[in-house]
């Protein structure tokens, strides 16, 4: 939201190590925001750093104490414009009868009370600051089933009930809730992640057709919070054009 401050606007971003935080970390900067940019791999925020100009913090989004290490060095080192919880991921693609339990307490921890913890943390400074944005990056699994999927979909509707319950606790004041609900997005790590480190099923993910790539996304999330302040962009949702619904791809020879 553009407000009349005289700083560079600033931005935290979580899960900017890889993929979709990383590239926003990079449209930011270079369009000159201030971006504290966080995800627990230091080896990959201080490149990013070095390349950047970014200040980094390593956190573990879903351990307390690094969240409110985090959230004091924000406000140690002075304001907060946006935040933009993107930390998050998918493990596993197994039946509901099949799954393992555990993969889906560590989607839960990680998507939904992570975004939950970090937000937590740094609304009052976004409030304290005169208002500010909250972008949730869910998915379009927020928004539909798909067979094999029901730990993830579970976790991103539960993402997207956090992000839009808290723009109806939240109206009236100067705080923008926005939800960006990407499709298939072929980053680095998403599908490898998922799949425990299979490359090749992680490809097969992204063959045929054109996905998207980080930056799409990026771009999508720089555009919603560069609307002017009196414009709520709540949900934007944002596929490859192969990419008609969670289950339907173009994809070429099939
Ligand atoms: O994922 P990936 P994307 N604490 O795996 C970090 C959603 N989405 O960019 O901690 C803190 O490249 C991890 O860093 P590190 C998706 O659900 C994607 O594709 O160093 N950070 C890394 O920086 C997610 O919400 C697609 O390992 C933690 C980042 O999170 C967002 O978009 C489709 C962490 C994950 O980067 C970004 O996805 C869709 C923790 N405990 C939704 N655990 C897609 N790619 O197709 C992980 O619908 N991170």
């Amino acid at each position: 939201m553009s407000t009349q401050q005289s700083r560079p606007r600033r931005a935290v971003v979580t899960g900017a190590s890889s993929g979709i935080g990383a590239a926003t970390v990079r449209r930011l900067r270079a369009d000159g925001w201030d971006v504290v940019a966080t995800a627990r791999r230091a080896d990959r925020l201080h490149a990013l750093a070095e390349e950047t100009g970014a200040d980094v913090v390593v956190a573990d989004v879903t351990v307390e104490a690094d969240v409110a290490r985090l959230a004091s060095h924000v406000e140690d080192t002075g304001g907060l414009d946006a935040l933009v919880n993107n930390a998050g991921g998918a493990l596993g693609l197994e039946p509901v009868e099949a799954t393992d339990v555990e993969q889906w307490r560590r989607m839960y921890d990680l998507n939904v009370l992570g975004t939950l913890r970090v937000t937590q943390a740094l609304l009052p400074q976004l409030r304290s600051g005169g208002g500010g944005d909250v972008v949730v990056v869910t998915s379009t699994a927020a928004y539909g089933a798909y067979e094999g999927g029901a730990g993830y979909t579970g976790v991103k509707h539960a993402e997207r009930m956090l992000a839009t319950t808290l723009r109806w606790e939240i109206v009236g004041e100067p705080i923008r809730v926005i939800e960006i609900a990407p499709g298939a997005v072929a980053t680095e790590e998403f599908s490898l992640v998922r799949f425990g480190g299979d490359a090749e099923r992680a490809a097969a993910v992204y063959a045929g057709y054109e996905p998207l790539v980080a930056d799409d996304i990026a771009d999508a999330i720089i555009w919603t919070l560069t609307r002017p302040p009196h414009v709520n962009v709540d949900t934007l949702v944002v596929r490859p054009r192969a990419q008609a619904s969670n289950t339907k791809t173009a994809r070429a020879g099939a």
